[in-house]
């Protein structure tokens, strides 16, 4: 895929700040010396074991959000005093800047230190919409708290540990509305033990555009089930009437040596609903180790996806998938996955 000029260069000075921030995943900070005790965790495969473990299902009407309060002045005050000795590509986007910018990122709940993820999360507030899966219902605050109340904040009610949580710039958006897709005309999307799909409709304060960004983090260990998420998901971008772009972990293990995903990839893609934002480069998205041996078992698969329907399919977004220095394997206090971006010109 074409890399614009402009694209390299937001990218680079991006990579830039990081690596100049020392965004290393391995930060010198309370990390467990440790390794993975149960290799099996890290195998997508087993990865929904401990959703489906538990019995007692949260109340699930697919409606009620919780969005968090501003954080104090205080806190707000320190934080941003802090932020001011950081490079400018850390500080919140201009609204006054054309290009947007997406991430996606799987943070591994049960496999990481939130002190150590929030450290990562504070070097991602360049981006305009941050989307969280895995995200332990005790530190959707922390994570707001890393991103400086700058951001709308809203979370999922269901997926127990594993939950998505969805950060909307103020600068740039505002946001009109927030919804748990549990289920869509006849389409099932969670039975009870995954995680509903979960979508924020924003407006652009400068052009007015609006547009529904969607997270997700679909079934992993029961196929049948995920190929129906899949099609649900394509028949709610069928009956939207405003620019779609969904980015999170869909589980469709795109395999880049054969150039498919999974049956529920194909679902997804059926009918031209959604369009597939291939990444510039295909890389490896999540770390997995089942037998120990220190190697991947899955070195080319992509679980991190991003898809565009309706008018956002014409608008060029980008795809990259975020390599940082050491961040594979990951370790107890690391995601075992790669975050992944989308940019584009509005
Ligand atoms: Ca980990
Ligand atoms: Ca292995
Ligand atoms: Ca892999």
């Amino acid at each position: 895929m074409r890399i614009t000029t402009h694209f390299s260069r937001v990218f680079c000075t991006v990579t830039a700040a990081l690596i100049i921030l020392g965004c290393s995943p391995k930060p010198v900070v309370s990390r467990p010396t440790e390794p993975t005790a149960d290799p099996s965790n890290a195998d997508p495969s087993n990865a929904e074991s401990s959703n489906a473990e538990s019995s007692n299902a949260e109340p699930n009407n697919g409606l009620d959000l919780t969005v968090l309060a501003p954080l104090d002045d205080e806190l707000a005050s320190t934080t941003t005093a802090q932020n001011k000795a950081q490079p400018d590509d850390r500080q919140p986007s201009s609204a006054a800047s054309n290009t947007v910018r997406f991430l996606a990122w799987n943070v591994e709940s049960g496999g990481n230190d939130p002190a150590v993820i929030s450290e990562q999360l504070a070097t991602f507030q360049g981006y305009d919409v941050i989307c969280l899966s895995e995200v332990s219902q005790r530190n959707f605050e922390r994570y707001a708290s890393a991103l400086l109340n700058q951001y709308h904040e809203v979370h999922g009610d269901t997926g127990r540990a594993d939950r998505l949580q969805i950060f909307v710039k103020k600068e740039r958006y505002d946001l009109l509305a927030s919804k748990e897709l549990s289920q869509h005309r006849d389409h099932i999307l969670n039975t009870g033990n995954h995680r509903s799909p979960l979508f924020v409709r924003i407006r652009d304060k400068q052009s007015k555009q609006d547009v529904i960004v969607m997270t997700n983090h679909l079934a992993r260990g029961n196929a049948e089930f995920r190929q129906q998420q899949a099609a649900g998901l394509r028949e709610w971008a069928r009956d939207q009437n405003v620019p779609v772009i969904a980015l999170g972990d869909f589980n469709m293990d795109y395999d880049y040596r054969t150039m498919k995903g999974n049956a529920a990839f194909e679902e997804m893609v059926r009918d031209n609903v959604w369009s597939w934002l291939a990444p510039d480069d295909f890389i490896d998205t999540n770390w997995s180790d089942r037998d120990g041996d220190g190697n991947d078992n899955y070195p080319d698969s992509m679980l991190d996806l991003a898809f565009a329907a309706g008018a956002a399919k014409e608008w060029g977004i980008e795809c990259r998938v975020i390599v940082r220095p050491n961040d594979f394997p990951d370790d107890q206090s690391t995601s075992d996955h790669r975050p992944i971006e989308l940019v584009y010109t509005r």
